[in-house]
């Protein structure tokens, strides 16, 4: 079994306080509602209904905690790190007090948790960069030690040369923005892209050499 495919749904949070505590690597998912952000986990986790994937936008304001595991070298399955599902933004009838409950809670997120790793921002690739999306990458400005991906998603909506543009302006927006930032095409539907987004998040999660039990050959590299 693979990291992802571990994933299981640990806890909500309504507000940042019911977050699990900070221990463990995290990789939050955000974008407008029905950017495809659940399907995307969905399609990566290899689970039909793990993140909940609906077609009535903008209902739930929870940061919803998956559970990653991953073999350790005795068997046994120890913690890993979380998938964060974040509510999405931009669903035309939010009203000012979900607006202002949504910037408090994502906000509060991004800007606080102190394990959050890396966060990638689902856009549909055939707008993306809406204002709500610039928001949270503008807020990302302040965590420059967060990795960020930018998810083209839904890319089967587009023909190859649209492909291809969509694709040629989010890098240059991403070479702008500086060197934490990834760029890809994906598609939950037709599972384009997902291997190349299991392995940038893989590399996000993976343990720094501190983090791993050190074996008897690795424990006397250390010591010379
Ligand atoms: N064409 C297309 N539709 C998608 C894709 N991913 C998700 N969708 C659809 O977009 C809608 C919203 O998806 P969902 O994952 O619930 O979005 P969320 O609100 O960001 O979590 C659903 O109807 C999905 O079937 C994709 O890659 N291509
Ligand atoms: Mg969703």
């Amino acid at each position: 079994m693979s990291l992802f495919d571990s994933a299981r749904f640990d806890v909500s949070a309504a507000a940042y306080d019911g977050c699990p505590p900070a221990r463990l690597p995290e990789i939050a998912f955000a974008g407008r509602s029905n950017a495809g952000k659940s399907t995307t986990i969905n399609v990566l986790t290899r689970k039909t209904r793990l993140a909940f994937s609906s077609k009535t936008p903008g209902r739930t304001q929870l940061l919803n905690f998956f559970s990653l595991t991953r073999k350790a070298p005795s068997g046994e399955r120890i913690p890993a790190g979380y998938l964060v599902d974040l509510p999405g933004y931009g669903f035309a009838k939010a009203n000012e007090s979900i607006r202002g409950s949504w910037s408090e809670l994502v906000g509060g997120y991004l800007a606080e948790r102190p394990t959050l790793a890396g966060l990638v921002l689902v856009m549909d690739a055939r707008r993306p960069f809406m204002p709500g999306d610039e928001w949270v990458i503008d807020f990302m400005r302040e965590r420059p030690g967060v990795r960020m991906l930018w998810l083209l998603n839904k890319s089967d909506q587009l023909k190859t040369m649209e492909k291809r543009a969509a694709l040629k302006l989010a890098q240059a927006r991403a070479a702008e923005f500086g060197s934490s930032v990834d760029v890809q095409l994906f598609s939950g539907l037709k599972r384009e892209g997902v291997e190349q987004l299991r392995e940038t998040l893989e590399a996000w999660l993976a343990p720094v050499a501190s983090e791993l039990e050190p074996t008897s050959e690795s424990s006397n590299s250390l010591q010379q």
